[in-house]
């Protein structure tokens, strides 16, 4: 529906007028009129094919001739005159709550205030709250509204903006559809950006379109029912915020370019100017919409493509950081990363036995769903007393348990294990006759964040029976660092001992994460994807630990999840 494109636009042009200072009753008739098209509930074209645009409260004749020309022709004029007469960056300052049209005028004709920079300054140095009719009070509302947006337009992690990206790019599928018409066919959609290379966080979300109709897709894009502002539109490019506060950048390419673009988009910045530089020295260039050759195009439609011509092979986008992938690429060495169905299981999941949701059962069966071998139940161990950690007597009684429903299960076995905990003295919490009877046993850190952790997890690593050191550098994004450890002396015992390094792909862990699993793999240490999932959903969360897995170059021989379960019984002997 366009319902909700006109509302926007109008409303803009009513914060513009304000912001001119021009009179109040044509400043509101606007308003008005974008609060009445954004809650009307049936489509404006069909109103407008019924010719009732002027029956709506608030259209007079002048607002509809707007509206018909923009559903005839897909621009306003007016709109564009007067959005363009001020500019551009500056309309923007209009998301702080408690900002309003007038006063940004006044703070942009005293103070020259230009952008968010300039806003802050005027903040701190106090000229914004001497300016006539402002003080201290509407000063330090001004400063809690930034306060605000800033958190908004702080990164995202990617566990959250994947869900939202996938939900987003399948209604605009489905949407752009219908604006194309049954005839017209919508070319191939993707992500790109840090969310295609999978970065554990992302700043926005960036997708890419093919299609020689950019002015419908936008439009399907600015109209989907989770956008709740529009930053930008055009006919190739569209910039909205999601419920939640993401933005989401849209353009639409035609398919000569759509592999040049998408190449372009995905980044990351540092890799893309490695790789025109070296288009360059060969006698090419690349841009965003294509290859070329003294000025000729030579190509553009498919990445593969536009690495072929610089003499290269096709880059994974999560390898695409500039931290050497390029030199493989041209030396033929880059690794065959660890795919999906390469997984054979899950190596960290908890039950109700401890603070998981499900029983053993249900996470089994999930296993199975996903296609798994093996799935390893690592309950909690008894110190851990608020997550219901396990008593030495509950675990031999969960190990039977856990024999019992194997007899049951065809395709996926049950793993019996444990997240023992690393207690603050560097023992463990359960003795080795007890963890000898496991089959996976992973040593975590859960207290004691301060004492000694690397003493702690080097001697975990040691002990025969533990398999996996849990999420070993404590970290949870956006909540805290992690513990101090040194990371590089843990890697060691490691190798040295053959204990693997879990790489937790809980979305708020991703610990290891790509860079030190990528220097655990260099020291010759194996590592280990478990989900520490408490329900069986979130086993789904596999593909965040899979993306930190391929951005640290890790290739199957790399992982314990790819080996046979007879083998992952045999714990340290296998190397
Ligand atoms: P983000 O959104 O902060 O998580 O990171 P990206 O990498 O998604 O960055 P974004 O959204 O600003 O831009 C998407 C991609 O577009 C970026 O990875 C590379 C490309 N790009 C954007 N601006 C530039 C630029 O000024 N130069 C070059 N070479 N590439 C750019
Ligand atoms: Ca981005
Ligand atoms: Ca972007
Ligand atoms: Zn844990």
């Amino acid at each position: 529906m366009k319902n909700k494109t006109i509302a926007e636009m109008f409303g803009r042009m009513a914060d513009v007028l304000e912001f001119r200072g021009e009179n109040a009753f044509k400043v509101n008739a606007y308003r008005k009129a974008a609060r009445t098209l954004g809650d009307l509930p049936e489509n404006i074209e069909t109103v407008r094919r019924e010719d009732r645009l002027k029956r709506i409260p608030g259209i007079g004749d002048a607002l509809a001739a707007k509206i018909e020309e923009y559903l005839d022709t897909g621009r306003m004029s007016k709109y564009e005159e007067v959005t363009s007469s001020v500019p551009e960056g500056l309309m923007d300052l209009l998301r702080i709550p408690s900002l309003g049209p007038r006063t940004l005028a006044l703070v942009h004709k005293s103070l020259r205030v230009e952008d968010l920079e300039g806003l802050k300054k005027a903040l701190e140095n106090g000229s914004l709250s001497e300016l006539p009719g402002m003080g201290e009070k509407k000063a330090d509302n001004i400063r809690r509204g930034i306060g605000l947006i800033e958190r908004h337009s702080g990164r995202i992690p990617l566990g959250e903006a994947l869900p939202i990206a996938e939900a987003v790019m399948e209604a605009l599928f489905s949407g752009a559809q219908v604006e194309l018409g049954r005839r017209k066919k919508l070319g191939p959609m993707s992500c790109a950006g840090s969310l295609r290379r999978m970065q554990e966080t992302v700043g926005d979300i960036d997708i890419l379109v093919e299609s020689e109709n950019g002015g419908k897709i936008i439009e399907a894009f600015v109209s989907l029912p989770m956008v709740s502002k529009v930053l930008a539109r055009g006919d190739t490019k569209g910039s909205v915020v999601v419920e939640g506060g993401l933005q989401i950048d849209l353009r639409v390419v035609p398919e000569e370019s759509f592999g040049a673009a998408l190449q372009y988009f995905t980044g990351s910045k540092a890799h893309n100017v490695r790789v025109r530089e070296i288009a360059r020295k060969r006698g090419s260039k690349i841009n965003e919409y294509g290859i070329f050759k003294n000025g000729k195009r030579i190509g553009g439609r498919t990445e593969e493509e536009l690495y072929r011509l610089i003499g290269m092979p096709w880059i994974p986008p999560e390898l695409r950081e500039d931290r050497g992938e390029i030199d493989a690429a041209d030396a033929g060495t880059l690794p065959r990363l660890v795919e999906s169905r390469d997984l054979r299981g899950d190596l960290h999941v908890h039950t109700d036995w401890s603070d998981g949701a499900a029983d053993i059962g249900t996470m089994a069966k999930k296993a199975e769903s996903l296609g798994y071998a093996y799935v390893a139940v690592c309950d909690h161990s008894r110190s851990a007393s608020y997550a219901g950690g396990l008593s030495h007597e509950r675990l031999i009684e969960q190990i039977g348990e856990i024999r019992k429903i194997n007899k049951k299960l065809k395709a996926c076995r049950i793993l019996a294990g444990s997240e023992v905990d690393i207690r603050a003295d560097g023992t463990l919490d359960f003795p080795d006759d007890l963890l000898k009877q496991l089959d996976v046993v992973v040593a975590s850190v859960h207290s004691g964040f301060k004492k000694r952790v690397t003493e702690r997890l080097i001697a975990a690593a040691k002990n025969p029976f533990v398999t996996v050191l849990g999420h070993p550098t404590g970290r949870l994004i956006g909540e805290r660092e992690g513990y101090e450890v040194d990371a590089e002396a843990v890697m060691k015992a490691c190798a040295d001992t053959g204990t693997a390094m879990e790489i937790n792909a809980y979305y708020l862990r991703l610990d290891l994460n790509d860079v030190l699993a990528r220097r655990a793999k260099e020291l010759g240490v194996r590592l280990s994807l478990g989900t520490d999932a408490h329900h069986p959903d979130q086993m789904d969360m596999m593909r965040y630990g899979l993306g930190v897995a391929r951005r640290a170059w890790l290739e199957k021989k790399d992982l314990l999840n790819c080996v046979k379960v007879e083998k992952l019984l045999n714990k340290k002997s296998i190397k």
